[in-house]
């Protein structure tokens, strides 16, 4: 990719770097009561902060206070993108204020001009998993259509705000997550929703997500024509196990599920397959006709996407069922991994939707020491460089446009579905622990170098 329009850099989210949770008015959000798990362990969801439990996202690896060495770092390695997000409790500590808080808007502007400071292009959630605690607990989250205009609000004040500092947006990070239904703490994070057992509730708050992210569409191209406003999505690839036609019909059972979220925000609508499965459920949206309006005019100028496994699919007497792939290894979590399922993916989705796509999330979590300053971490290099290759397949063989590359975690940082510090995604070490020991202090490794290297050699600079 010699174009120096192509993005090569990574990707952040501020409940799990920032920290400085109640610093500068900041308020409470739905990340700050959730404990540290593990790959055994769930995280627990708590009513409120108890003083003597331990919530990583207090302090997370402090990027609130030490973003301009870090920022520092990743212009070493020649980033040419940087993807964070906003804390929505930073801007609105409530989320239903009138105004904004002054101290959280000007904490962005600097971290964008810092950026800028060395050309690098901030590409920027407004929500990754962090609504204000108090919508959830007074609203049930994203489930009432009151939370669409809080959030459009929020996003009025930062697109306006930043209009000459940023173009690309995201929406909602991961919108797809809620439709795990049998993990709780997604629809709490995503959405804000405590209910979460009852599956018509999960599906009126991810309607009402859609018809918030395409306000945000309409309202953010209002105030910038400029503006490149991004739907995100984690994507799987589905394969079936056999040529048996029931497992390939089985498999695109699962699929549906897919696409339902890219279907409404590529397309405008939901698919017929999905509306057939509303009627079999006894579904019954709230959706009315100027929402069908709203989805129509708001769709997503490209698709951002996280990608890290792929599923494999058989069928059963009860099913479709998700079973092993005997042709794939693991990550020590547990992670599938499969670098062509990246080119699948892409192809899979251009082909779906036409529209461009953007790689805002790849990476493998690793358990990884310290030794003699630095981490010799050669998996994560193996496992990039294949991802790398597969994704110039899909774009100079394949025909698909991208727009970039940013790798998940590009400093390690507090994991998302396990609050553990231990799986490390970094080019750069932090000397921080599960329960939030250590020095902070950031360490260059192996990967750090060859990132550099590969970076340097893809815009030609010899
Ligand atoms: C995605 C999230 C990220 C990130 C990543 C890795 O689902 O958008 O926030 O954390 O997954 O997951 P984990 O941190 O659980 O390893």
């Amino acid at each position: 990719m010699k174009s120096s329009k192509f993005y090569y850099g990574g990707a952040l989210a501020a409940h799990q770097c920032e920290g400085a949770w109640d610093l500068d008015g900041r308020g409470p959000s739905v990340m700050d009561v959730i404990t540290v798990g593990s790959a055994e362990k769930p995280r627990e969801i708590h009513d409120h902060v108890h003083p003597d439990c331990f919530y990583p996202s207090h302090e997370a690896i402090d990027f609130y206070h030490i973003y301009k060495e870090d920022i520092a770092l990743f212009a070493e390695m020649g980033f040419t993108a940087l993807r964070v997000s906003i804390s929505w409790t930073r801007i609105y500590p409530r989320g239903d204020e009138e105004e904004p808080n002054e101290k959280g808007l000007q904490f962005y502007d600097d971290l964008f001009d810092e950026l800028h400071r060395y050309n690098i292009e901030p590409v920027v959630t407004l929500v990754h998993n962090d609504m204000p605690l108090y919508l959830s607990e007074t609203y049930d989250g994203f489930f009432d259509k009151r939370v669409i205009g809080y959030y459009i609000r929020y996003c009025r004040t930062c697109f306006e705000r930043y209009k000459n500092k940023v173009r690309y947006w995201i929406t909602i990070n991961e919108i797809n997550n809620m439709l795990v239904f049998d993990y709780p703490l997604l629809q709490f994070v995503s959405a804000g929703i405590h209910t979460n057992t009852d599956k018509a509730i999960i599906y009126q708050a991810l309607h009402n997500q859609f018809v918030a992210s395409a306000l945000a569409v309409i309202e953010g191209h209002k105030i910038n024509p400029n503006f490149k406003i991004g739907c995100m999505s984690s994507y799987v690839p589905y394969y079936s196990l056999t040529s048996d036609p029931k497992d390939v019909e089985a498999t695109a059972k699962e699929e549906l599920m897919q696409h339902y979220c890219l279907d409404v925000m590529c397309r405008g609508d939901y698919s017929a397959a999905v509306y057939k499965h509303f009627d079999e459920e006894g579904i019954a949206l709230d959706f009315s006709d100027e929402e069908r309006q709203i989805l129509k005019e708001g769709r997503c100028d490209y698709i951002s996407f996280s990608y890290y496994i792929s599923k494999t699919v058989k069928a059963t007497a009860h099913g479709p069922e998700v079973t092993e792939n005997p042709y794939l290894e693991r990550s020590d979590w547990g992670w599938v991994i499969d670098p062509v399922g990246l080119r699948i993916s892409m192809n899979r989705m251009y082909e779906r939707y036409q529209l461009p796509l953007f790689i805002v999330e790849c990476g493998i979590g690793l358990n990884e020491q310290l030794e003699n300053d630095t981490v010799n971490d050669t998996q994560r290099i193996s496992y990039l460089s294949a991802h790398l290759e597969q994704m110039k397949l899909a774009i100079e063989e394949d025909g698909v446009p991208c727009l970039g590359f940013l790798s998940w975690g590009p400093i390690d940082l507090v994991s998302a579905s396990t609050g553990e510090m231990k799986k490390r995604y970094g080019y750069i070490y932090v000397d921080r622990d599960n329960e939030g020991h250590g020095s902070n202090k950031r360490y260059r490794k192996a990967s750090f170098d060859w990132y550099k290297e590969y970076i340097r050699k893809e815009y030609g600079h010899e």
